[in-house]
């Protein structure tokens, strides 16, 4: 008797022990995207941080040819965020820094500093979270970029992990 009721005690702080291994790992903060390179505070954001920031809405066109509203962060405002040189910052060798986005998949897609910066751009690049109040689905997010305007969708660049700043000299 003594032996099964020491063996169940051993079972159950076993099993106390898994599960707490299991929720403290489910707990710990994800990372799910960083903002790295040439930035003064490179950045690693989890999901509440992104829900957390100003939200903008887009229109674009998807491969069904219509008009989606896709909302989202701006690229630039995370490049603010990390202390990039954007805004009064982006003159003299500050405008040969580009910007390349990878995914999941591997996939990249670069961007030149201004294509992205509000006095320089008339459009809004968007680190886009949702398309027409959804969340983006398997494969598609959590985060898509969006570039409104553009004819063709290559750089709408799929489960979006990083975006790094890097000098073109
Ligand atoms: N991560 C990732 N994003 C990607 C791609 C890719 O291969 N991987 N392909 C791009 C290309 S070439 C196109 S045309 C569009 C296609 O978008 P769709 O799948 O929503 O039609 O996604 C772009 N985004
Ligand atoms: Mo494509």
């Amino acid at each position: 008797m003594k032996t099964i009721n020491a063996q169940l005690a051993g079972c159950w702080s076993l099993s106390v022990l898994i599960v707490c291994l299991l929720t403290g790992l489910k707990s710990q903060a994800q990372t799910v995207l960083t903002v790295t390179g040439e930035v003064t505070k490179p950045l690693t954001l989890q999901t509440a941080d992104l829900t957390a920031m100003a939200h903008t809405q887009v229109t674009g066109k998807d491969r069904d040819g219509k008009d989606h509203q896709y909302s989202g962060i701006l690229v630039v405002d995370l490049l603010k965020q990390a202390g990039a040189t954007v805004g009064g910052e982006l003159r003299g060798e500050n405008l040969t820094k580009y910007v390349i986005v990878k995914a999941i998949d591997g996939y990249e897609v670069l961007f030149a500093l201004p294509e992205l910066d509000a006095e320089f751009a008339s459009r809004s690049i968007i680190l886009a979270d949702s398309v027409d109040g959804a969340s983006l689905g398997p494969g598609v997010g959590p985060y898509r970029i969006v570039v409104p305007g553009e004819k063709k969708p290559a750089r709408w660049i799929r489960e979006v992990k990083s975006i790094e700043v890097r000098f073109a000299k």
